[in-house]
């Protein structure tokens, strides 16, 4: 317990982007600060958000409604802020979140076509002032990216979705990027891990020594 409120981080990409990749080394880089962490992941990190995951990577509903797939991101997020986010960073630690709220405005709204506002109206209810402190938007083409994630297990729900609608999601997440700037790091993920990881080693450096 430091005594102080903890910083909320979060990275965000595509599939394919290297988020897996990257989260135990982020992990790693915040722990040898002397920083305590929680790593959670959405949607999921609760038991009830884990089954609400199921439900929406499975291939049970492939007809999901897009709006009950809103709701139910929002729902698992709910859960997941009252049981393991807000009570860590009051104890000060540092949480470590796979995806966010930024990935609602960029699958729900720029890959469904879900209005703004609405999304905006779940996270004002859902999280009233708490937003990340930092976000990580690990960034490639599309192509690229799924051509990584196709090299991996039998694809989900999201990943069976057309190149179209990967376009759309990763539109929306650069235009995330570019409204709120100081708070969303683009991370170029074309290219080599290694190189990544210099950067991502750089950027979080700069946020805890500088808190932005
Ligand atoms: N979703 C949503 O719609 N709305 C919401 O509000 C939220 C989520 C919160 C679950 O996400 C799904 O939920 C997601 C969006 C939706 N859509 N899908 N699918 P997830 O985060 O659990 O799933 P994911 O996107 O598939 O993420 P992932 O498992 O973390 O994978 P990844 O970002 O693709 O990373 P990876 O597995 O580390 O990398 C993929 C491959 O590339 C792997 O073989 C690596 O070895 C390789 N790789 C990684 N980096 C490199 C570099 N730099 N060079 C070469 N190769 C690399």
């Amino acid at each position: 317990m430091t005594g102080s409120r903890g910083r909320f981080i979060t990275v965000e990409g595509i599939e394919g982007a290297g988020k897996s990749s990257n989260l135990e080394f982020i992990k790693q880089l915040l722990e040898a600060s002397g920083k305590e962490v929680l790593f959670t992941r959405e949607p999921g990190g609760t038991p009830l958000g884990e089954e609400v995951r199921q439900l929406l990577l499975g291939h049970r509903h492939t007809g999901m409604a897009d709006d009950t797939e809103l709701l139910l991101m929002f729902a698992a997020r709910a859960e997941n802020l009252e049981q393991k986010i807000k009570p860590a960073l009051e104890a000060g630690i540092w949480v470590l979140c796979d995806r966010f709220t930024d990935a609602s405005y960029a699958y729900q709204g720029g890959g469904r076509g879900i209005d703004k506002m609405r999304i905006q109206q779940l996270e004002e209810w859902t999280q009233g002032e708490l937003r990340p402190d930092l976000t990580l938007l690990l960034d490639l083409p599309v192509e690229v990216g799924l051509e990584r994630a196709g090299k991996r297990s039998a694809p989900d729900r999201f990943e069976k979705e057309e190149v179209r609608f990967f376009e759309d999601v990763r539109q929306a997440y650069l235009q995330i990027a570019w409204d709120q700037a100081s708070r969303v790091k683009v991370v170029d993920a074309s290219t080599p891990l290694y190189e990544v990881q210099a950067h991502i080693t750089e950027t979080v450096h700069d946020f805890i020594q500088t808190g932005s």
